[in-house]
């Protein structure tokens, strides 16, 4: 048998949208996300705060089949139970929601599995687990999410790249101006939530930030 340190070695983490409805400004939200899927989108989040569990599972069958066409995987936040009924390609999971051996034994082999690290002691724990990627959280503050740890801003990322031997996706405050910044200060990938949800155009959005994020990795 082959060993494999990672769970899902082909997860693209580069542009990793998080959805929020509220942020699409009244436009349809499959139209929102799979716009963003044409500029570019790696990977994406199904982030539901006040769905039932009926509602949040018809957006997510709804979602993957959209995704699919485009070879996208679908991540839940969360909700193992949503992520396992509609044979999702993985959760992310938060510090206050299941722990992460409990999301791989229920998931099992194959699938991705997120966690977000608020503060350093989370990146020091997160070694012992075979993480697809650990999610700095917040990189930078925003108003899309006020409740939070303290910002890691960029010397704190620099801190978790030294720490970590997870791949490294930010999320918080990252939009055009920024992105550079934290590719070339250790993140292996770039979340998002208003930078493309609310944009004028998501497919334009998108198209800018993974312009500058393969230029960031081509030329750091
Ligand atoms: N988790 C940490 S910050 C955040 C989440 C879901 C929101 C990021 O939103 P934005 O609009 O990209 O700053
Ligand atoms: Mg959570």
């Amino acid at each position: 048998m082959v060993a494999t340190t990672k769970m899902h070695m082909n997860s693209n983490l580069e542009l990793y949208l998080v959805t929020d409805e509220a942020a699409c400004l009244g436009r349809d939200f499959y139209w929102v996300v799979e716009e963003a899927v044409k500029g570019g989108v790696t990977m994406v989040q199904l982030r539901e705060k006040s769905l039932s569990t009926r509602a949040f599972i018809e957006r997510a069958k709804r979602l993957k089949a959209i995704l699919e066409t485009y070879n996208v995987p679908l991540i839940i936040n969360d909700r193992l139970d949503v992520a396992l009924a509609v044979d999702a390609d993985g959760v992310h999971i938060g510090q206050s929601d299941m722990p992460f051996q409990t999301a791989h034994r229920l998931l099992g082999e194959g699938k991705i599995i997120g966690l977000s690290a608020e503060k350093q002691d989370d990146v020091l724990e997160a070694e012992q687990w075979n993480l697809s990627y650990l999610a700095v959280s917040p990189l930078f503050a925003t108003p899309t999410k006020t409740d939070t740890e303290k910002p890691w801003e960029l010397d704190g990322l620099q801190w978790a790249r030294q720490q970590s031997r997870h791949p490294l996706v930010v999320i918080g405050g990252l939009h055009p101006e920024n992105v550079h910044d934290a590719i070339t200060n250790g993140a292996n990938g770039v979340a998002v939530v208003s930078a493309i949800c609310s944009a004028p155009s998501p497919r334009e959005a998108a198209q800018a930030l993974k312009s500058i994020i393969q230029n960031s990795i081509l030329w750091p």
